[in-house]
């Protein structure tokens, strides 16, 4: 499908009209194209042999000449105009946070300033500091930007490497000499980032393997070839690298590259003492070097006295010591998620009407949905006034009249303002099925006065859950350094549930925190934020996180049924 690619010309081509300073109504004209076209079910060649773009809203005469010559072409005249107009350089620098589109164009045109590498220089010379609008102060924060775009460059957000990895994983298993095939590395372990994607074959004959593996048609180039293994850049420039062991081997070698690098020091260790050497070809005998076990990696953690530790908790955060005292966790499952309390519908910013979200999370099995709009001072994101929440709760009631078996809440994502009040009164609190409470503006605060902001939010009866806690934005936004046992505590006091946001440059809370919260004693919604029916597909990403923080079932209001949610939400 071109879809993607459609889409990601459509975004570019709005960010560089940004940059040039059209008019707002032109920008958002294509970023809705592409949002609409990026989510289409349809394969949008079949859309345009049809002659039907014009169908679809939001596409005019002149988006639909010009995506028409995209489709058929796979070149945009008007795009490679624009792109010699304006350094491409630029586009890298919208990510950076602090910089918009209008600082961005400011620095080009006032200090020539084409990429990343001209703008660090400049900031560390001194020199943005004395444009107009700029200042110290922005100029500090755009080196912390830089520094923190760096921090996560070379590794990629979890969902991106993912959706390559299932990829490359189908593709792969077209071949015939492949025995048995994983992920491993950090994305089976399903870190919040990926540096490479490592994947294990095993197979008698290796080399017709990576012959087969270095054909893939998203390989940008080969970077190294042999017969156990091959590594190569995919078009995104992630790395990939394939080993290739014989099948006796592949329960060792999946147990070893599937890490982390602390977990398997420990785990020699264990097996030195025991009197054996583990390595990726398996586990052998210490003097004699007898080959013992290899095939699975089950009988491996079984010879040395340990139950089978999931890829999630292979960390060396305690899961060795646990498996072997019988104490491992019984992981919440995928299965085990009966709804999502993070959904933004039409209402205020999401893109998807009430009905459209009902239908689809039906598909995926949910039994309900919460639908967490934003409250009235979001002005950016169209947050509803209190005469429309009355108008939404009004709809609401009459969605679930045409559904049996699935309900949708009503609730919302309230601000929680900068002297720590909410967005709503407490009357207006009162009428809806949940409150997410969350930071949304103003978030310059010193580390205690941001402290004090959420624990205040968190003293209002009506919440009933705290929204990505920390606020961060993995490569753009580091998280505020909160007192988090604090908040914590008062989670754990005023019953109120922690978000593990969903969302991929979120996931926020994140592991560490999840699990300290669960020793806490803290209970937690998974949420996926989404703003589009693609969104609700993160809610595997949280469901990770939460496995990673040692969560079970029951430490999730998500996995409840409807019953039990209607009971523990005292509906
Ligand atoms: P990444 O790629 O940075 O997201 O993280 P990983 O965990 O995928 O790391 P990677 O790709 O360097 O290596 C894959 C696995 O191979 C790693 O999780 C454990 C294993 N491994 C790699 N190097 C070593 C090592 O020096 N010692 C041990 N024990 N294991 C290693
Ligand atoms: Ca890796
Ligand atoms: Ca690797």
């Amino acid at each position: 499908m071109k879809n993607q690619f459609i889409a990601d010309v459509l975004y570019q081509i709005a960010d560089l009209l940004d940059l040039k300073g059209e008019v707002f109504f032109k920008t958002r004209a294509y970023r809705m194209a592409a949002q609409t076209i990026e989510i289409m079910d349809e394969n949008i060649e079949d859309v345009v042999k049809k002659g039907k773009l014009r169908e679809i809203s939001g596409i005019g005469e002149a988006l639909s000449k010009k995506i028409t010559e995209l489709v058929e072409t796979g070149e945009l005249k008007y795009f490679d105009r624009l792109k010699k107009e304006i350094p491409t350089g630029l586009l890298g620098m919208l990510d950076i946070s602090g910089l918009g589109p209008k600082k961005v164009a400011a620095l080009y045109q006032k200090l020539g300033i084409k990429t990343i590498e001209d703008l660090q220089k400049a900031c560390i010379d001194g020199k943005v500091r004395n444009l107009e609008g700029f200042g110290e102060i922005t100029e500090r924060n755009i080196l912390r930007g830089i520094q923190l775009k760096e921090k996560i460059s070379g590794r990629m957000l979890i969902n991106v490497a993912f959706e390559d990895g299932e990829k490359y994983i189908e593709y792969l298993h077209g071949c015939k000499e492949i025995i048995r095939l994983s992920i491993a590395g950090s994305l089976r372990r399903w870190k919040e980032t990926i540096g490479d994607l490592d994947i294990l074959a095993s197979s008698d004959k290796p080399d017709e393997v990576m012959e087969y593996f270095v054909k893939y048609n998203d390989v940008q180039r080969v970077l190294l070839k042999g017969s156990t293994k091959t590594s190569v850049v995919l078009n995104d420039n992630l790395q990939v690298d394939l080993r290739v062991v014989e099948d006796k081997s592949y329960g060792a070698a999946l147990q070893y590259f599937t890490g982390s690098k602390e977990h398997n020091v420990k785990m020699r260790g264990i097996a030195i003492k025991q009197g054996f050497k583990l390595n990726e070809y398996g586990l052998f005998d210490k003097e004699t070097e007898k080959f013992i076990v290899g095939k699975n990696e089950e009988e491996i953690y079984k010879k040395l006295g340990l139950l089978f530790i999931e890829p999630e908790l292979r960390e060396n955060r305690g899961e060795i010591e646990a498996s072997g005292k019988n104490m491992l966790p019984n992981l919440v499952k995928f299965e085990n998620i009966k709804g999502d309390f993070h959904i933004h519908s039409n209402w205020s910013d999401g893109f998807e009407t009430i009905e459209n979200l009902v239908n689809h999370t039906r598909k995926i099995g949910y039994e309900y949905i919460g639908i967490a709009d934003h409250s009235q001072s979001l002005h950016v994101a169209h947050g509803l006034s209190e005469e429309r929440v009355i108008e939404k709760i009004k709809e609401i009631e009459k969605i679930n009249k045409k559904f049996s078996n699935f309900k949708v809440l009503c609730g919302t994502e309230c601000d929680i303002k900068s002297d720590g009040s909410l967005d709503y009164s407490n009357k207006v609190l009162k009428m809806f099925d949940f409150v997410g409470i969350g930071i949304h503006m103003n978030f310059k605060m010193s580390p205690k006065d941001i402290t004090n902001r959420i624990l205040s939010g968190m003293e209002n009866e009506n919440v009933t859950f705290l929204a990505h806690p920390t606020c961060r934005l993995i490569g753009r936004r580091e998280p505020f350094e909160l007192n988090v046992d604090k908040i914590i505590e008062k989670a754990v006091e005023k019953d109120i549930f922690l978000e593990i946001n969903a969302f991929p440059d979120r996931l926020d809370l994140n592991d560490l925190n999840v699990k300290l919260a669960k020793e806490k004693k803290a209970k937690f919604i998974i949420g996926t934020d989404s703003h589009n029916l693609n969104h609700l597909g993160f809610m595997q990403f949280g469901v990770a996180t939460a496995r990673r923080g040692w969560l079970e079932k029951k430490d999730i209001l998500n996995t409840y049924t409807y019953k039990e949610v209607e009971k523990k939400l005292g509906l």
